[in-house]
């Protein structure tokens, strides 16, 4: 899987911090794999992102806000039943429970991206800044999948199917 990892050295500091028996300053542990979002046929509708967000630490993060130079405004958004339809609703905040992932996917958690200033390309990446609680902004290259993907595309991982035998 196509994964980003944050923070390396500070998780080396952390370590570091507990193999000499100093207590770790930061509360940095998160972690995001696999930002996604769907391509676009115009930029009159909002577009849509989803990851997989980490929290390796022992206290509750937030995430609190999303920005993007390719929208307006980006919302957090949460997906629920109301009756018989399926609404969307702006949620203030998405909490990263410690030791847990918290997943934005297609019918549940979201980033609405509102205005968009250019197309969304299949193929292409663009810039995410998410803004947590205790480990700061975060800033995720975001894969554009085909309009109507329903997961993260496969985008490191394309080896020869018919020359291996598992
Ligand atoms: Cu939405």
């Amino acid at each position: 899987m196509f994964r980003i990892i944050f923070h390396n050295c500070l998780a080396l500091t952390a370590l570091a911090s507990v193999l000499f028996g100093t207590a770790p300053a930061m509360a940095d542990n998160v972690r995001v794999d696999d930002p996604w979002a769907r391509s676009s046929i115009g930029i009159e509708r909002p577009g849509v992102a989803y990851m997989t967000i980490h929290n390796d630490g022992n206290e509750s993060d937030w995430l609190l806000a999303v920005t993007t130079p390719l929208a307006k405004r980006a919302e957090l958004h949460e997906t629920a039943r109301e009756g018989e339809v399926m609404i969307m609703r702006a949620v203030e905040s998405v909490e990263i429970p410690p030791n847990s992932t918290v997943k934005l996917e297609p019918g549940g958690l979201h980033v609405m991206l509102m205005s968009l200033q250019k197309m969304l390309v299949e193929g292409e990446f663009f810039a995410l800044t998410l803004h947590f609680a205790q480990a700061g902004d975060l800033t995720v290259n975001v894969t554009i999948a085909a309009i109507a993907a329903n997961e993260a595309p496969a985008v490191i991982h394309d080896h020869d199917e018919h020359s291996h035998d598992h």
